[in-house]
């Protein structure tokens, strides 16, 4: 957007850093970010990541590849970005790229997976010094009553049970985190999408499951113990507490950015399966169709 141009009277105290909330993390001689084979003493961080203003996240290694050769041709850097290396290159967990001040990063599927790449990536934003950074999840995700191809952006992400919050289990203690993602980032996003032609945008809730299967309502997991009335009920009931669609990483993700610094924001593509373009038309009645999401296909 153009707000990061403006000029700016108090640049000075309106710097945002990422922060880490862990006093134990000072006093200690290096810090290894394990599943990104980086860390404070193999690597100088400050010099590879300092410039780091936009961080864009999505489930699969190869989409956000994908997405850095784009960012490199948007960017207009030097050379085809085809040949753009692996940051993390030394470890198979996660993969990273770096296009100018963009980093791409992926994350896997679940909450488990995106909250250990979370822990070390606001780290390794920390330790560069980095200040003012915004953080996009760009992941796929399932449309409740929208169209096919849709993006939503997300302004709350919800739980199962359509409430703002991420139950974090710390020890044996549960702990509840809001979800709120920045609201001004949300509405500068959506603003961005209506210059784009042929891309439906909406703003509404994402809801945040434990389980692809059982807990998204699916009737062809290994499990289901539910009747399709009884799904179609649950849908209709999350719809009308404005879930618009439905995935596996945002309350995590929210609610790490939130307490971290970090502008957040959601903004997954409904994606149709290739194969099977597997359109559920569950809600005829209403006129609302249910889009299921990957078809397999890891997102
Ligand atoms: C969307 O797609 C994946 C499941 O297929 C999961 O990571 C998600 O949130």
């Amino acid at each position: 957007s153009n707000r990061s141009m403006r000029p700016d009277k108090n640049t000075y105290e309106r710097k945002r850093s990422v922060y880490v909330k862990n006093p134990y993390l000072e006093g200690m001689d290096e810090d290894i970010l394990y599943h990104l084979d980086l860390g404070t003493k193999t690597h100088n961080l400050p010099a590879m990541f300092g410039d780091v203003k936009f961080v864009c996240v999505g489930g699969s290694p190869n989409r956000m590849k994908a997405f850095a050769q784009f960012m490199h041709k948007e960017l207009r850097l030097e050379g085809d970005g085809e040949d753009i290396e692996d940051i993390c290159a030394g470890t198979d967990r996660y993969c990273m790229f770096k296009t100018g001040p963009v980093l791409s990063v992926s994350h896997g599927m679940g909450i488990p997976s995106i909250s250990i790449m979370l822990h070390e990536l606001i780290k390794l934003l920390h330790h560069a010094r980095c200040c003012d950074v915004t953080i996009i999840r760009i992941g796929t995700s399932g449309g409740i009553g929208i169209a096919p191809g849709s993006i939503v952006i997300t302004d709350t992400a919800v739980d199962s049970f359509f409430k703002p919050r991420f139950e974090q289990v710390i020890l044996d203690n549960v702990v509840t985190r809001s979800t709120e993602l920045d609201k001004e980032l949300a509405n500068d996003l959506f603003n961005c999408s209506r210059e784009i032609p042929n891309a439906p945008t909406l703003i509404g809730h994402t809801m945040c499951t434990y389980d692809f299967y059982e807990g998204q309502g699916r009737l062809d997991g290994a499990l289901c113990s539910f009747s399709r009335e009884k799904k179609l009920d649950y849908l209709k009931r999350a719809y009308r507490a404005g879930v618009r669609n439905i995935e596996m990483e945002s309350t995590v993700f929210a609610a790490m950015c939130g307490l971290c610094g970090l502008r957040g924001a959601q903004r997954p593509e409904i994606r149709v399966s290739e194969e099977r373009q597997k359109v559920e038309r569950l809600w005829k009645n209403d006129g609302m169709i249910l889009v299921s999401s990957t078809g397999g296909r890891p997102g």
